[in-house]
């Protein structure tokens, strides 16, 4: 490396959702030419994930890998996420990194890491004597909410799942409807993690987020305004944080695309932690089969994907493969999201608004139609609507929440493909994030500014 420039690790933690954002910033890092050294935990809990890290470090032989062995996860209950046991597996196996970061050479300037073991990553920058930063891989809007949950969570005046909606001095109120429910719940294990790290917050040195000022302004300012926690670090808007994983090999379904009209195709993903029920996976696929649109669908069997055995056919019906062959495309697996997204033949995107497929959408000014599941995704989709480049059905609920029928998907899709208003504003999106992220943009400077700052 050349002299002068910092060392920084970055440490994501569990879940390609977490992963992608690190390594996108990391290869920035490079590209301004920081050392870096990537910190993962074995073993992953999904195989898109060591996949994604040995991609990564082949496209990067520069960067060094700490690669650290968790201990087992403590006894649980079978429905507990297996992502929140690994972030709570990796928190308590943190004292087993630290001897693995102390004689790096050159020394570190700085720890990146996941918000979700924010709290025990800062009791090794601290013995380490490091600053550490925290990457928030949500939206700026649902970081807000957890910003906050510790003011109003004991208190069922300002917090509870009877209400309509949740009041946030400098917010617009959020519905009740939009917070996932485990929230509600002080033990759940998702709320638990949220209180524990929130607390680590008085102590970073800055928040990265992988948003711009343009799409959330009044989040970003709420979380620059924010008093109540005390000293509360600067906020520091890097994204929307551009992929380093473009290019490659062609596939089949980029192929296909290549073969399709212009903005003709609906792409349908619902992100890498998702099982869709049979029932709704059928009326979705009746819903595609009717709208008159070219779809390409991508289709997970379980949401980890190591045990995910099932074949296409096991999956959807061979009558229904047939009957669409000519319109539409089923993949099952993991497919390049990058490229497709980028791909003109794209039209629309049916998303469950996991942050980084929305940050990929707005970059490429893809009209959106959110279907959240979980977590931080019904938050997101609102912020897809008021920046004005999606829609979504509220009466939907969380999916699985109750089985939504194909004419009412159908309806959505045509809304999605048609409205040449979401369309033209997605376009605008789309031009607002490339100027933050080029050079002398607003995430540019942030990021040109922490850099410096980590120059000894
Ligand atoms: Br699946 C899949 N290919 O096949 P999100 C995902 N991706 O490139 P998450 C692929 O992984 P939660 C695939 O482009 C995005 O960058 C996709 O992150 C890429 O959702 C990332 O969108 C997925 O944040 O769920 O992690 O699936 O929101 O629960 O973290």
């Amino acid at each position: 490396g050349t002299p002068n420039q910092p060392h920084i690790a970055v440490f994501p933690c569990a879940g390609i959702g977490h992963l992608t954002p690190f390594l996108r910033l990391a290869s920035i890092l490079l590209s301004q030419n920081c050392e870096v050294t990537l910190i993962t935990a074995k073993p992953t809990v999904s195989l898109s994930e060591s996949m994604n890290i040995s991609f990564f470090l082949s496209t990067h032989p520069e960067v060094k890998h700490v690669e650290f062995q968790v201990l087992p996860s403590e006894p649980h209950n079978s429905t507990d996420d297996p992502f929140f046991l690994q972030f709570e597996a990796v928190r308590r196996s943190m004292h087993l990194l630290l001897p693995l970061l102390s004689d790096l050479s050159p020394p570190l300037s700085a720890i990146f890491s996941d918000f979700v073991v924010a709290s025990a990553v800062h009791q090794i920058a601290a013995d380490l004597g490091l600053p550490q930063y925290i990457l928030i891989t949500t939206s700026a809007t649902f970081f807000s909410l957890m910003a906050y949950l510790p003011n109003m969570i004991y208190d069922p005046a300002k917090f509870s799942s009877l209400l309509a909606e949740v009041e946030i001095p400098g917010l617009t109120p959020v519905p009740v409807s939009s917070i996932p429910p485990p929230m509600f719940t002080p033990n759940h294990l998702f709320t638990s993690i949220i209180l524990t790290n929130i607390r680590a917050f008085q102590e970073v040195k800055g928040i990265l987020m992988n948003t711009f000022h343009w799409f959330e302004p009044e989040a970003l300012s709420f979380l620059n305004n924010y008093k109540a926690l005390g000293s509360f670090p600067p906020v520091l808007p890097v994204g929307p944080l551009v992929p380093y994983e473009l290019g490659g090999e062609q596939s089949q379904y980029l192929e296909w695309l290549d073969n399709q009209p212009t903005e003709s195709v609906v792409y349908v993903s619902f992100g890498s932690r998702t099982s869709i029920s049979k029932e709704q996976m059928i009326e979705l696929g009746d819903a595609l089969d009717r709208s008159e649109y070219r779809f390409l669908w991508v289709i997970k069997g379980r949401k980890v994907d190591y045990d995910d055995k099932e074949s296409l056919e096991d999956l959807v019906s061979h009558s229904f493969l047939e009957r669409t062959k000519n319109r539409g495309m089923v993949v099952k697996g993991w497919v390049k999201q990058q490229e497709i997204l980028a791909h003109p033949a794209i039209g629309g995107f049916v998303s469950h608004c996991g942050w980084n497929s929305v940050t990929e959408a707005a970059q490429r000014g893809i009209p959106v139609l959110a279907w959240p599941l979980h977590g931080d995704q019904r938050v997101n989709a609102d912020v897809v609507e008021k920046a004005g480049f999606g829609t979504s059905e509220r009466s939907w609920g969380w999916m699985g929440q109750r089985l939504v029928k194909q004419d009412e998907i159908q309806r959505k899709i045509d809304e999605l493909m048609r409205d040449e208003k979401l369309r033209s504003r997605a376009k605008k999106v789309g031009e607002e994030g490339k100027k933050a992220g080029n050079t002398g943009g607003s995430s540019e400077k942030v990021i040109m500014e922490v850099i410096e700052l980590l120059k000894q």
